[in-house]
């Protein structure tokens, strides 16, 4: 699909919603997490500076499947389904966190979680639940801020130090101004030197 940024090469590879189809090359997968419509399919666009890459919407609920994007034809990034969309049908959500879970239980290529908080919102139960989660299957996760954009200077450094109360330092980000993008992919590139 071509290069741009820096040379950087981003392709979708698949939208999977069996594990039978996830792809079986082994490169490692960095994946990102967090609540229906927080920005994860952004936060990866920004990331690959490909506006269309991932697909990002106002409905929430969009991304149903996990879809999986292949870098530099080194790793993948993987945008997972957002929960927490009160008006998802039941059966829906329970297909939801069985696929998710076993994604986040089983994948031995996952490297890294990107767990995506609304700088305006901070900590919801379903974004604790999930920390608790990944704590407790020993999986690394980042927590990034995003939306900061859409705060002023004071108003986001308040969102920050909620989130940073409970334990862990976010990385702010705006996926309008880029914010952030720097600090995110450094991180990244530590997991998978
Ligand atoms: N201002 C601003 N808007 C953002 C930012 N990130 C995402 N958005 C907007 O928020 C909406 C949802 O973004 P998506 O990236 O589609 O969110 P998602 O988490 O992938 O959503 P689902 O796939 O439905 O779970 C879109 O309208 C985006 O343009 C940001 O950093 N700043
Ligand atoms: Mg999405």
């Amino acid at each position: 699909m071509g290069s741009g940024y820096d040379g950087l090469k981003a392709e979708f590879v698949t939208s999977s919603a069996n594990p039978e189809t996830f792809p079986h090359d082994g490169l490692p997968e960095i994946a990102f997490l967090g609540r229906s419509n927080v920005g994860k399919s952004s936060l990866l666009n920004a990331l690959t500076r490909r506006k269309g890459l991932a697909f990002t919407s106002n409905t929430p609920g969009r991304t149903q499947t996990i879809n999986f994007y292949r870098i530099d034809d080194a790793f993948y990034f993987v945008d997972l389904p957002g929960y927490g969309y009160a008006r998802v049908p039941l059966p829906v959500a329970r297909q939801w966190k069985q696929l998710v879970e076993h994604y986040l239980q089983q994948r031995e290529n996952l490297k890294l979680s990107c767990l995506i908080l609304d700088t305006r919102r901070g900590w919801m139960d379903p974004d604790r639940d999930l920390r608790r989660w990944l704590e407790h299957h020993g999986r690394p996760y980042l927590v990034v801020a995003t939306k900061t954009d859409k705060l002023n200077r004071s108003e986001s450094d308040r969102g920050l130090r909620a989130i940073r109360e409970e334990g862990v330092e976010p990385l702010p980000f705006s996926a309008l101004t880029g914010r952030g993008a720097r600090e995110i992919w450094l991180a990244i590139s530590k997991t998978l030197h």
